[in-house]
């Protein structure tokens, strides 16, 4: 997968990849990523990169060819995203099916926004990370390309989280716990200490259920949780084991 990221602060993309495991699938050349500057692509003495929106308003606009020049420099076919408030929401999903790409053009924006017309004959599709204002597209530049990156076979080096993450579906992960056994007058759950993996793995199959009926009931989707069967598990649990899952109450009170 090859990412090309069109930005005027290319330093704001490279301090986010040049470590961890993207930074390292960087190196292994399962990933590659470029970034071309529009300012480049400038031909006045200023090297002016936007101006004042037409009808008057607030904040610079981005110019279309500054843009257009930087995505023609790029060579071979690419699919072509402009990171905006206006696009589609990034999801696990959408990661998913653009790491079937090869070669991905990502467009970040500064100030107002980028010039209409550059969308209209450039773009394929816009995407947005959420629902807040960002100073520049780069942050979400680097937050697509780390969900994206996750989804190429081989980045992440055994099957452990992405792997896991599909296969437990739409789910948050359960509480985790590391040494020491006792901490703050907490202690770690019992079954977590037994060694039995089967019990292990099914109770935290009704863990992640738990906590997600709790914080995020939405990822459930149209078909929840077996209620009976989580509100029984429940009730199995002991009252300091709730306490150290950070579980006061069932989570849906009306189950
Ligand atoms: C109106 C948020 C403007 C922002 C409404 C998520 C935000 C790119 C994203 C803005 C941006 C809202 C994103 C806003 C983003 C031009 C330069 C657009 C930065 C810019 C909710 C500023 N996902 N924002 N405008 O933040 O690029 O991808």
């Amino acid at each position: 997968m090859k990412f090309s990221v069109i930005t005027l602060f290319p330093e704001i993309i490279e301090a986010g990849f040049s470590k961890g495991i993207v930074g390292q699938a960087q190196g292994s050349q399962l990933i590659q990523v470029e970034c071309i500057n529009p300012r480049s692509f400038t031909q006045d003495v200023h090297k002016t990169v936007d101006d004042r929106p037409f009808g008057g308003g607030d904040g610079m606009i981005m110019l279309a060819e500054p843009l257009a020049k930087s995505i023609e420099s790029i060579q071979g076919p690419a699919h072509v995203i402009y990171l905006s408030p206006q696009g589609a929401p990034l999801t696990d999903r959408k990661a998913k099916e653009l790491s079937q790409k090869t070669h991905l053009i990502l467009i970040c924006g500064r100030y107002g926004g980028i010039d209409q017309r550059l969308i209209n004959s450039q773009v394929d599709e816009e995407i947005s990370i959420g629902d807040y204002v960002l100073s520049g597209g780069e942050l979400a530049a680097s937050v697509l390309m780390d969900a994206v990156s996750r989804k190429i076979p081989g980045v992440l080096g055994n099957l452990t989280s992405s792997e896991l993450d599909s296969f437990s579906g739409q789910r948050l992960e359960e509480p985790s716990f590391t040494r020491p056994r006792e901490y703050l007058g907490q202690s770690v759950p019992e079954i977590l200490l037994s060694g039995n993996h089967a019990k292990i793995q099914e109770w935290r199959k009704n863990l992640k259920d738990l906590v997600t009926l709790k914080k995020r009931p939405d990822l459930f989707g149209e078909k929840g949780p077996d209620l009976h069967h989580l509100k029984k598990f429940w009730s199995d649990l002991s009252e300091s084991e709730k306490k150290s899952l950070g579980l006061q109450k069932f989570p849906q009170e009306n189950a």
